[in-house]
């Protein structure tokens, strides 16, 4: 397997208010270096991504949120007495109006998030960047037939077309999918099979048929991001029928999770795809902090299996992309299990 990875990633230690408490982020540069670690041991080779092109970007993005990211921790260095990190404090919620965008940073900074739980610092924008820059280079990859990943650091699939949250800031999934139907194929599905419910790509889609997203999560009603991945939000206008939500209890075991996987891949097969873009968070790992589900190391080569095959049968490529995933002493076997039966 090629592994798509950079080091820019390590400047980006963010933090969150974590349920009430100012704290390192969960989401730190321990994680990539860990898998990179794995990774080499096991023997896959590595290559740097090409540099990221923001007009592809701006085809998922706005272009204000973009240039907010790209200047926050600059503006943010004006102040007197600078806290440690830029993040939103108030945001346009029920009754309040979130069509007007504020012209101070820290209004912006709360128009442009959804949650406290990540924060811009120094290295953020090219962290970020690097990530995106990652799952293309990792796609492009793939369309010219090497089995490729993208060890994305921050995350993506929290990130909406014009919001930050749940640790991401570019959707890099939803960048390599925009990138493969640029490249040609009619048809992308994006299996998002993060702990969480990717609300950022199901946002970004929503009203899509020409991108099917299927996710298999925790139930919002108790779980983060709370605001969406129930199961009836199925896409709206040309897009409906083309989202997939498959909650799940907290505490769910491998069984009906593996019951969950194929229903998606039965959906998938299906509609059919021209390609295949997997938001792998390995959050769903027993041991994992953040995670209360059950799925073991070797659970996530039985998992690859499954999603390889149902791509293969379809005559579609695949590109994995890094979600989440906390355990840092298994992220790298995880990361590493799922990718073997890819290769
Ligand atoms: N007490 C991803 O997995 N809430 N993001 C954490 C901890 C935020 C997860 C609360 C979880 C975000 C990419
Ligand atoms: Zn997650």
């Amino acid at each position: 397997m090629l592994i798509i990875a950079s080091d820019e990633h390590r400047a980006h230690h963010s933090l969150e208010l974590s349920d009430g408490r100012l704290m390192d982020s969960w989401e730190g540069p321990d994680r990539a270096d860990l898998i990179a670690d794995a990774l080499r041991s096991a023997g896959h080779t590595f290559a740097e991504p090409a540099p990221l092109d923001l007009e592809l970007v701006g085809r998922i993005h706005t272009a204000e949120y973009v240039e907010l990211l790209a200047t926050a921790w600059d503006r943010w260095q004006e102040q007197d007495d600078p806290p440690p990190a830029a993040m939103g404090f108030t945001w346009p919620t029920r009754g309040l109006a979130a069509d007007r965008r504020p012209s101070d940073l820290i209004g912006q900074l709360g128009f442009h998030s959804f949650a406290a739980d990540c924060s811009i610092v120094a290295g953020t924008w090219s962290a970020v960047q690097s990530a995106a820059a990652a799952a293309v280079t990792a796609t492009d990859r793939v369309l010219d037939g090497t089995a490729a990943y993208a060890l994305c650091r921050p995350p993506g699939h929290h990130a909406t077309a014009d919001q930050f949250g749940g640790y991401c800031y570019l959707n890099n999934a939803a960048v390599a999918a925009q990138h493969l139907r640029d490249r040609g194929a009619s048809r992308v599905t994006v299996l998002d099979v993060d702990y969480h419910h990717g609300n950022g790509t199901q946002s970004i889609f929503y009203d899509r048929n020409d991108v099917h997203f299927v996710s298999i999560h925790a139930d919002p009603v108790e779980e983060f991001p709370w605001f969406a991945g129930h199961a009836d939000e199925r896409g709206t206008g040309a897009g409906e029928g083309w989202n997939l939500n498959l909650p799940l209890p907290r505490g769910t075991g491998r069984a009906a999770w593996f019951d969950a996987l194929t229903t998606a891949v039965q959906a998938i097969t299906t509609a059919g795809t021209d390609a295949v873009v997997v938001s792998l968070g390995v959050d769903t790992f027993e041991d994992d902090p953040l995670g209360t589900f059950d799925i073991t190391t070797d659970d996530f080569t039985r998992m690859a299996e499954a999603i390889g095959e149902t791509a293969t049968s379809l005559g579609a490529p695949l590109v994995v992309i890094q979600e989440g995933g906390y355990a840092t002493e298994a992220i790298g076997a995880n990361v590493n299990a799922f990718l073997t039966p890819l290769c």
